[in-house]
């Protein structure tokens, strides 16, 4: 059986790159991108010795750069077998009234629109191939609301209804759809939130065992695994160390 294509958004980090590295070492070709150039490069080198590697720069927010990129792909990688749209950023962490509209901007451009250009863009190729697999990289956030969570649990949330509403769309296809829900993960997530203060980025992790981006990467790769009739529609995963709160009460005093 011919090598099965996973078309990696994000995949300079975090559980993008993770993704990378564990479908490459279980023979699938793969299509990377992101914005940074230089991790792209030194990702394709370090893979390129276990398995065929497209990497170019993308991102994500640009619809006509993400049609230009699949209309592009070379013969060998047209017949994309999972879309992992993973690209994605929390920026800030201050309550609504005090946000900045650039940061919401930026956080629907990304998690929302992106995710889209990049589902339409692959979706056909699928559907006509009547063979496929989008997961979506969804959030913890996008169930349970926190203080400072504002826009970007709500694209989250967004996400989740979309990964289920394909599901919808898609029945009477074997185009399959998934929903991964982290909580609590280390990578560049929290250094990309406050906007590359190292120690607030730090204290996020101090003193916990939050989840690795190789435990997302086991958890895609096990959704993307199942026998062909199973789908599993969603993931909730969080570390030991992290649980919920009761519902915070204002009193009068
Ligand atoms: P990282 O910051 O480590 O990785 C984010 C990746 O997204 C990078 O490769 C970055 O690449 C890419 N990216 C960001 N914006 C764009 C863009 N406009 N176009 C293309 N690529 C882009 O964080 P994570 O690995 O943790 O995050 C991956 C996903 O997981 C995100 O969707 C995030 O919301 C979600 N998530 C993270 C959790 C966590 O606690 N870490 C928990 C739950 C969900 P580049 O900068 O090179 O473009
Ligand atoms: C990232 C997890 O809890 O920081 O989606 O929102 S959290």
């Amino acid at each position: 059986m011919s090598s099965q294509i996973a078309f990696i958004t994000g995949a300079t980090s975090g559980f993008g790159a993770a993704c990378a590295r564990r479908f490459a070492a279980e023979g699938w070709y793969l299509i990377l991108c992101g914005r940074r150039q230089e991790r792209l490069d030194k990702l394709r080198t370090g893979l390129s010795a276990i398995t065929r590697v497209h990497a170019f720069p993308l991102d994500v927010r640009d619809e006509v750069a993400v049609n230009a990129a699949v209309a592009a792909l070379p013969a060998e990688f047209s017949g994309i077998d999972l879309l992992l749209n993973n690209a994605g950023l929390a920026l800030g962490l201050e309550p609504a009234q005090r946000c900045d509209m650039q940061d919401w901007q930026d956080m629907v451009d990304t998690n929302i629109k992106g995710l889209l250009f990049c589902t339409r863009a692959i979706l056909p190729g699928m559907v006509a191939r009547n063979r496929g697999h989008v997961v979506n990289i969804g959030s913890v956030a996008g169930t349970y609301p926190y203080p400072g969570g504002n826009t970007y649990g709500a694209t989250k949330a967004f996400v989740k209804q979309f990964s289920r509403n394909l599901r919808a769309d898609l029945l009477g296809t074997r185009v399959r759809v998934t929903n991964i829900e982290p909580g609590m993960a280390e990578s560049e997530f929290s250094l990309v939130r406050f906007k590359g203060d190292d120690s607030k980025a730090a204290q996020v992790y101090q003193g916990v065992q939050p989840l690795s981006p190789e435990d997302i990467a086991d958890a895609v790769y096990w959704a993307a695994t199942r026998p062909a009739h199973v789908n599993i529609n969603s993931m909730e995963i969080m570390p030991v160390c992290q649980a919920f709160a009761p519902f915070a009460i204002s009193r009068d005093v």
